[in-house]
């Protein structure tokens, strides 16, 4: 598989809709995320249900998505649009899972990504034993590289729980983090942002969240997993730093949402010069290269 660059959206924002596909078909992205799906269209939760200040956000989207047929029909237009890898997201109980892999991989999709991560569903299913029935399924539906779409752990023993239940699978990319949950904003009025009250929150706020969790995969598992650095990234510098902690590829989220596709060229354009900057000759020279004092 091929990446022309190091940055591509996060799973979630503008990547649902045909138009919003093909929009990242032409951008600088390197690659593709579409929309966790499910195996049911889903409205998602009332509205409002996103929100942001221009340097975070909080969402309560609630998974609205068409459901994974109607997805696997869009992954395979995309497909034949663009040959950017594809990134197919996705989740589910364990015999679910295992039929929405089967569709998005016939349909075309490079990489099946596991999503059990979700802060605004009921059941956030962050324990370590749904995660190894889930990728057993997802492992016996599909030869195809998969990803894991992790929980923003916030100590190192749960971290490492799952990084046992990792090791055991066949999972190449660790996708860290999604949106820590429970988070809460207000608005210019003074109200709650959300109709749902809390949501899960994004941004420049996550970033040392999203690095220390990187850092932690990239400590326990060396160059056996690829790890895929999501939080906060805004800029080079900040693309940058994920490398350094052991990323070799960042997802872009609420930035994303915010500035809209040139957000990939921008990122891509400012980690050329802070690599130049620091000495290093390619992105890769620069993964795992964080000081340590
Ligand atoms: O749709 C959502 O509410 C949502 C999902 Br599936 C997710 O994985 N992460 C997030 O912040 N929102």
């Amino acid at each position: 598989m091929h990446f022309n660059g190091i940055a591509f959206n996060a799973s979630g924002p503008r990547d649902t809709e045909p138009e919003e596909l093909k929009a990242l078909a032409d951008s600088r992205a390197c690659a593709i995320t579409t929309k966790t799906a499910t195996i049911k269209p889903r409205k998602g939760n009332p509205k409002p249900r996103y929100y942001d200040d221009g340097d975070n956000s909080v969402n309560s989207m609630g998974l609205p998505n068409p459901g994974y047929e109607e997805m696997a029909r869009r992954i395979k237009a995309l497909k034949h649009y663009s040959d950017k890898p594809v990134f197919a997201s996705f989740s589910g109980s364990p015999r679910e899972a295992a039929a929405i892999t089967s569709a998005f991989d016939e349909a075309g999709a490079d990489v099946l990504e596991l999503n059990l991560s979700c802060p605004n569903l009921g059941k956030g299913k962050t324990e370590a034993e749904s995660w190894l029935e889930g990728l057993g399924a997802v492992e016996e539906a599909t030869k195809k590289s998969l990803a894991a779409k992790l929980p923003c752990f916030l100590n190192a023993c749960e971290q490492e729980l799952f990084c046992g239940v990792l090791e055991q699978s066949r999972v190449k990319y660790l996708v860290a983090v999604n949106s820590p949950g429970g988070g809460l904003m207000l608005n210019q009025k003074n109200e709650i942002a959300l109709k749902p009250l809390h949501g899960g929150y994004g941004g420049k706020g996550i970033k040392a969240l999203a690095l220390g969790n990187v850092f932690r995969y990239h400590e326990y598992f060396g160059n056996k997993k690829k790890i895929i650095g999501v939080g906060g990234v805004f800029s080079g510098r900040d693309a940058f730093e994920h490398l350094l902690v052991g990323a070799s590829l960042v997802e872009i989220g609420t930035a994303y949402q915010i500035h809209g596709t040139g957000i990939f060229t921008r990122v891509e354009n400012e980690l050329k010069t802070e690599l130049e900057k620091h000495g290093f000759k390619s992105a890769g020279e620069a993964i795992g290269k964080a000081i340590q004092l």
